[in-house]
């Protein structure tokens, strides 16, 4: 084993890549009050992607936002591309994210929040769904935020990644994946080329930002901003940027649960009697959701 690898882990050589087994394009919806999304995992043709329930490119204006509502049984994981959005939740948490920060939010058993634009004009994020294994959808809450000067960064050959969860190029998050998962934000310089490991038995997907990015066969026709791509089995992938601008992309892959998946808007359990429970608590003020009954933000 070459000296510079970390026991066990895999840094680089791909010899069976991940090829692409699903595309689709994204187009504006409405969500939220007024606000769109550009939805790829959790809508109809991709209903979830084991252990991943959405992914929404936002673009959102004020008035328009997300305001007061419950969320049980998964993590939300915000990442702001331009602009900032303020939060605030029934336990007085509240907090502003701006361009290149992640808020990592565990709802476990009960948060609920107001998500709003922090400043005039469009404010543009990634918000990804993850789910919780059944052992840990009833946790207490949970954030871990990281500024964006906090976040890890790495560049390899043209290749620039900041690591969101996991690891690339030696570099890793310190971000704790109670669903292990991995994240990371990739820019691809024109004429560069990536291969990162992935675990064999792990579901991942791409999204692509900006640019056009050429994914898991080098013969294949480039992928343009605001495709999905849902990559197959293999222990990696394999990208190459062949245009002459960048290539940004999100690179999402976690190991898959396995479990019924039950959901009901902003609640995600196991089983129809959990969703009813988890309904009835949000109503009834009970199990997480004591502060839910008196509470309303100020946004
Ligand atoms: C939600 C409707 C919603 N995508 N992207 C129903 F709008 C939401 C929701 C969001 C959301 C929030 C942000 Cl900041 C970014 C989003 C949907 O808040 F959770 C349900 N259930
Ligand atoms: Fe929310």
């Amino acid at each position: 084993m070459a000296s510079s690898t970390t026991m066990g882990e895999n840094h680089g050589e791909i010899k069976n890549p991940r090829q692409v087994v699903k595309m689709l394009l994204t187009e504006l919806q409405d969500e939220g009050v007024g606000a769109k999304v550009r939805r790829s995992i959790g809508r109809p043709e991709l209903r979830s992607l084991d252990p991943f329930l959405l992914l929404d490119e936002f673009q959102v204006s004020p008035p328009a936002g997300f305001p007061d509502h419950p969320h049980r049984g998964f993590e939300t994981v915000t990442y702001m591309l331009e602009g900032a959005f303020t939060h605030q939740d029934f336990a007085g948490h509240k907090g502003t994210i701006q361009a290149g920060d992640v808020q990592w939010m565990t709802a476990g058993r009960g948060i609920v929040h107001s998500e709003m634009p922090a400043g005039p004009g469009v404010q543009k994020g990634l918000q990804l769904w993850i789910n919780l294994s059944s052992k840990d959808k009833m946790i207490e809450p949970r954030y871990q935020e990281l500024q964006s000067k906090d976040i890890t960064e790495a560049e390899k050959d043209g290749v620039f990644v900041r690591i969101i969860a996991g690891e690339a190029f030696g570099a890793r998050s310190p971000v704790y994946t109670r669903t292990p998962t991995l994240y990371m934000d990739f820019t691809m310089q024109p004429g560069s080329h990536l291969q990162l490991p992935i675990p064999e038995n792990w579901n991942s997907f791409a999204y692509i930002i900006d640019g056009e990015g050429i994914f898991g066969n080098e013969k294949s026709a480039p992928v343009k901003s605001h495709h999905c791509i849902v990559f197959g089995s293999g222990d990696g992938i394999e990208v190459w940027n062949k245009s002459d601008t960048a290539l940004r992309f999100a690179l999402v892959g976690g190991q898959p649960l396995n479990e019924p998946v039950l959901q009901h808007g902003p609640f995600v359990m196991n089983t129809r009697a959990e969703i009813r429970q988890a309904m009835g608590d949000y109503y009834t003020g009970r199990n997480g959701f004591e502060r839910a009954q008196h509470w309303q933000s100020d946004q």
